[in-house]
């Protein structure tokens, strides 16, 4: 959106461009049909403006719907199948649950090029190999079987120099879609694959509205009848990088690789997790817990009985990263509890914040975390 010009001495002094914090599309108060329509009560009312209408009520009013969030979404999909277009379906490797995009796998085409991005973040001892076998396996699930996955870093280049010859393996010809949950990378990628790009046709550049939705795409000319499509990005309310302000947010999602943090622990322990939430360890044997979370994420050990009354210090004090706005005691969160397999490495995705692994042993929790916020428990 242009903004309000603010007039100092008589010269124009600010002009900018805001765009939606969650889909990036660019923020206009003028057209309710189009992507990055906000209100304009709600574009000078506060802090959560920062979103545009479609991506404010979608993490307000339809959280408990994962069929429901994404019918525009899927007349892209359903445009780039229809068209036997070659799908390229980012994920983030560290926000990797909240990443994937529930039901989506029966309305795919079969050509899905698998792109895991964001590989800097994780530690480099991870293996690539197993990256990728993992998520074969999570995304069987999901009925979508890849017809390749690439390991790659947007941001550090790592993996990606061969991209642009890739997409044209697998294209044969037809159309490519980006596609994938907001923040995963997809704009980063292209802007990546733009430089080793040249533009041989007559057409340019441009941002094409999908009929019949609110959305824009972002088209690249490959040829004369084919491009390559930046779609704005799915949004998933129950990630927690949605359901906070963006100065918490700041603090959750890694800027470099994290290091995990592990610490064995026998029941009766509470870990803090920043100012935004908790695990109690309830019942269980000495357990070994691996947390990956952002280094610039606190975790604060304590005695169970103390947890809740040093949170509302921290979070009080500030004492701790992040805090945020609306969170200040556990009632301000939700509580789930879970409860661990008898046996097998268990994973619990807190999603878009983290996960803790650990060896099942019958171990009850109980998790407070921002509301609306999806937990998902795995055993391998
Ligand atoms: N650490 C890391 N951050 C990345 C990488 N690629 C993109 N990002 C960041 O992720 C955020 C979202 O990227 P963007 O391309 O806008 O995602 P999109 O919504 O899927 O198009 C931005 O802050 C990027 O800087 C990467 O490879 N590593
Ligand atoms: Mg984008």
């Amino acid at each position: 959106m242009l903004k309000n010009l603010k007039r100092k001495n008589g010269v124009t002094s600010e002009i900018k461009i805001q765009r939606c914090s969650s889909c990036g599309a660019i923020l206009q108060t003028s057209d309710a049909r189009r992507s990055g329509y906000i209100s304009l009560k709600r574009f000078e009312s506060g802090p959560e403006s920062g979103m545009c209408d479609r991506c404010y009520n979608l993490s307000h009013y339809n959280v408990s719907n994962d069929k429901n969030y994404t019918p525009d979404y899927l007349k892209i999909v359903h445009k780039a199948k229809k068209t036997h277009a070659l799908i390229v379906y980012v994920l983030d490797l560290f926000t990797f649950e909240a990443s994937i995009i529930p039901n989506l796998g029966k309305e795919l085409p079969s050509n899905v090029l698998v792109l895991l991005n964001k590989r800097d973040v994780l530690p480099k001892n991870t293996s690539d190999k197993r990256l990728i076998a993992d998520t074969r396996r999570r995304l069987a699930i999901e009925n979508i079987d890849p017809i390749d996955i690439v390991v790659l870093s947007s941001s550090k280049n790592l993996n990606v120099d061969n991209l642009f010859n890739l997409l044209n393996e697998h294209r044969k010809g037809k159309d490519v879609y980006f596609i994938g949950a907001s923040k995963v990378g997809k704009s980063s990628i292209i802007n990546t694959i733009l430089k080793q790009y040249k533009n041989e046709t007559s057409r340019m550049i441009s941002t094409t509205h999908i009929t019949g939705t609110n959305l824009d795409v972002m088209e690249i000319p490959l040829d004369n009848v084919s491009s390559i499509y930046d779609t704005p990005g799915i949004y998933n309310p129950k990630s927690c990088i949605n359901q906070l302000d963006r100065h918490a947010v700041k603090y959750i999602v890694p800027q470099e690789e994290i290091n995990i943090r592990t610490y064995t622990s026998a029941s009766s322990q509470s870990f803090l997790l920043g100012g935004i939430g908790c695990i109690n360890y309830l019942s269980g044997p000495k357990s070994t817990f691996a947390f990956h979370f952002s280094n610039n994420l606190a975790i604060t050990r304590v005695k169970m009985e103390k947890a809740e009354k040093t949170f509302e210090t921290l979070t009080s004090t500030r004492q701790v990263k992040p805090v945020a706005d609306k969170i200040h005691t556990f009632k301000d969160l939700e509580k789930h509890d879970i409860h661990a397999p008898a046996s097998g490495m268990i994973t619990i995705f807190i999603l878009g914040l983290g996960k803790i692994e650990f060896e099942g042993a019958n171990q009850k929790f109980e998790i407070y975390i921002p509301k609306n916020v999806g937990i998902k428990i795995f055993a391998a």
